[in-house]
């Protein structure tokens, strides 16, 4: 992977995360956000505390898959049936990370929320529904700002202005022209729903939903 951007590769890489048989593998997930962490990167030093935050949860996702257990951590669906089974949702002493409090599922259900924020504000760019600040504030407001505290939504707030206008947002995307690069998202942005559906193993619950 270039150290560039490319919603291509992003696309690419969150595509072949969706198997055949509905699972999500972790390696090319997290191959997909490395890629959205590099686009974050080029924003500017203002998208910096967002980035870390995406760089800390997938660095906890790599070390669970690369660590004793790896092998429960090959797709959501077995992270989640393994987590489930063996007390780790909410957060027991993990074996590979050795955190306490940390989990895959946790970590996961985070980065998951972003993605519907992400679905939201690249659907509104690609329908020309608004500026990119706008849109990103309204697809904020919409989902992920629901589960951050005052302090995070008013620096979210603040970086968020800080956003490029459409036409400069879709060169940084590197997918072509501007008419291109709309074409490339409307590809994306079924992609992020797909994802999203993709549920747990039959018996298994889903996610925890509280914050932690
Ligand atoms: C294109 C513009 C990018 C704007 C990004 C919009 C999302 C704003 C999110 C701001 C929050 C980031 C700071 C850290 C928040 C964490 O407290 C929470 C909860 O984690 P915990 O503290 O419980 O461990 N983290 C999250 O909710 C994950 C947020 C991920 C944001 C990903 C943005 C994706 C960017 C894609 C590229 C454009």
């Amino acid at each position: 992977m270039s150290e560039e951007f490319s919603l291509q590769e992003v696309i690419d890489s969150f595509r072949l995360s969706l198997s055949d048989s509905k699972e999500i593998f972790l390696d090319q997930y997290v191959e997909g956000w490395r890629g959205l962490v590099k686009l974050l990167n080029s924003l500017g030093s203002v998208f910096g505390f967002i980035s870390k935050d995406v760089v800390n949860k997938l660095s906890i996702l790599v070390s669970l898959r690369g660590g004793p257990e790896g092998a429960h951590y090959l797709s959501l669906q077995s992270m989640v049936q393994y987590e489930l089974q063996s007390g780790l949702v909410e957060g027991g002493d993990h074996p590979a990370s050795g955190t306490r409090g940390v989990s895959g599922c946790r970590t996961l259900l985070r980065l998951h929320r972003a993605l519907r924020w992400l679905q939201l504000f690249l659907g509104g760019v690609s329908r020309d529904e608004g500026t990119p600040p706008t849109l990103c504030s309204l697809a904020y407001s919409q989902s992920l700002s629901q589960h951050h505290p005052w302090v995070i939504r008013s620096a979210a707030g603040l970086a968020f202005r800080m956003l490029p206008p459409r036409d400069p947002f879709l060169r940084m995307l590197n997918a072509g022209e501007p008419p291109q690069a709309v074409e490339v998202l409307g590809g994306a942005v079924p992609v992020l729903g797909e994802l999203q559906f993709r549920s747990p193993p039959a018996g298994g619950a889903p996610p925890p939903s509280k914050h932690r």
